[in-house]
């Protein structure tokens, strides 16, 4: 038997368009989440979503054999520049498995740690910008860690340099995806009978997508013209062979899974690294904790791949900040069954609807964290403690075969320049007031939050 799932009132014509805040829609979803309970569902001019916000309806719906990854509204309008690139691509598009085989041996630990010294270039350009501006600069936290991980990601991945932290601006693909990412969503929302109603709006959100086509192509012209024997993302894409059809990548494909990799691959780290030192700054104790740790594991020594394995606590503290702040705040699925499927032993879901996993609100629940779920504890996330979590109470990275494949890439990334910049600086609240506020694009972010470094004795 099975029970209707909950939902709000809503209008006629646009339905519950008025639930969901279109500058932050993740708060409205928690807050719907408060509000109903395990499950719940909207609709928007005629399309109809359900939301889970629990560890158990999660690990159900995280069972590949009967969900899969559904990409609708937000997701499939950003299809429009990456068409079936890695992360947009539906479930059984065969240029995701094509993609998908070729690159994730260039994920692999090899590869990720071979990348260990030009993600050191980049972070040092972070630490010698801070360390000359001096502790009375106000550090635009999210815009400096932003230029940290776009530039990392590009010299990582494709031997380009953005050169971020020698101009003042952000560079221009910033603008473009953020404009795309922003009109995409917006698209997402509209009533569809609307369309002719946004003409300067589309005609921006195609020409950003022609902009981010028209540089990735060049870097990969350039690569062509001028071969390098590196093993980057680049290579591996261009010259890589599928190891079951033998196959290689069109251009296309190379191109859209370049956008992807530039986008999917800095906005998540920039949030992270932001929300970790907002965290680390309101937990004094935990910041100290981490810095000992590093002073004791790395010293004054200049920062080594082999140090990133001896730092468990730091490790918690980046896992719990992806616990109350995934920056990708929510994935989809849909049942394979044609005819539909039930979950939680009640709830009826239809082929084709979307099932949203609210992260913040799964990795909330107070059955699987305790009372004391809302508040940040790196303690609960030291090895032991992680390790016995519930299957699937903790999906920052998304599941299985569609989960995240930068993931040890951003790991790397976030470990390494945590443990340099505690090592090098004291930090502290620009406004030792601030409380958290969040903005929102696809991912979330920490608003306004604004730091200051000061070099530690010793490096002077
Ligand atoms: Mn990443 C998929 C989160 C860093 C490239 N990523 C996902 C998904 C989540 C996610 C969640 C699943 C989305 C879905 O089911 O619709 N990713 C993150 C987070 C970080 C992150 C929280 C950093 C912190 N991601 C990175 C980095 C790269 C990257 C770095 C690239 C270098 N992510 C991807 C790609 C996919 C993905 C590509 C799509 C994978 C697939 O479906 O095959």
């Amino acid at each position: 038997d099975t029970v209707p799932i909950p939902q709000p009132a809503g209008w006629p014509l646009v339905g519950n368009i008025t639930d969901v805040d279109p500058e932050l829609p993740i708060l409205s979803l928690t807050n719907l989440a408060k509000t109903y309970g395990e499950i719940f569902s909207l609709t928007t001019f005629g399309r109809r979503r359900v939301f889970i916000s629990t560890q158990k309806l999660l690990n159900e719906i995280c069972d590949e054999k009967r969900f899969g990854k559904l990409v609708s509204a937000g997701l499939s309008q950003l299809r429009n520049g990456t068409h079936d690139g890695l992360f947009t691509a539906q479930n059984d598009e065969t240029n995701w498995h094509l993609a998908h085989r070729i690159l994730v041996p260039a994920f692999g630990p090899l590869n990720i740690t071979a990348m260990f010294d030009d993600m050191k270039d980049i972070a040092s350009q972070l630490v010698l910008k801070w360390a000359r501006y001096g502790p009375e600069y106000v550090i635009p936290t999210t815009d400096d860690f932003t230029k940290l991980t776009l530039d990392t990601l590009a010299l990582c991945a494709m031997d380009y340099r953005f050169n971020s932290f020698y101009t003042d601006e952000m560079h221009p693909f910033i603008s473009s995806m953020t404009n795309f990412l922003r009109i995409g969503a917006a698209r997402a929302a509209r009533p569809p009978y609307m369309g002719s109603f946004y003409k300067q709006e589309d005609a921006q959100f195609f020409k950003d997508i022609e902009y981010m086509r028209k540089l990735s192509s060049d870097i990969v012209e350039q690569r062509k013209q001028h071969p390098k024997e590196v093993k980057d993302l680049l290579n591996a894409m261009t010259l890589g062979k599928d190891p079951k059809t033998g196959q290689n990548l069109s251009n296309e494909t190379v191109i859209d899974n370049m956008i992807t990799f530039l986008i999917a691959g800095h906005e998540t780290t920039s949030g992270l690294l932001s929300f970790l030192f907002y965290y680390l700054l309101k937990h004094p104790e935990a910041y100290r904790k981490a810095q000992d740790e590093v002073d004791r594991v790395i010293k004054s020594d200049s920062i080594e791949a082999h140090h990133l394995n001896e730092l468990p606590y730091i490790t918690a503290c980046l896992r719990e900040t992806l616990r109350l702040e995934p920056t990708a705040p929510a994935f989809s699925v849909s049942p394979h069954n044609k005819q539909g499927d039930v979950i939680g032993g009640k709830y009826f879901v239809d082929h084709g609807v979307p099932i949203v996993a609210v992260l913040p609100s799964v990795h909330r629940d107070p059955t699987v964290y305790g009372d004391d779920a809302e508040q940040w504890k790196p303690e609960r996330m030291l090895d032991d403690n992680f390790n016995g979590l519930p299957p699937n109470s903790w999906k920052p990275f998304g599941n299985g075969a569609r989960g995240c494949i930068g993931r040890p890439f951003a790991w790397q990334e976030a470990m390494m320049v945590t443990a340099m910049l505690l090592q090098y600086f004291d930090f502290s609240l620009d406004d030792s007031q601030y409380e958290l506020q969040i903005k929102s694009t696809l991912t979330i972010k920490p608003k306004d939050f604004s730091i200051r470094a000061k070099l530690r004795e010793g490096w002077t």
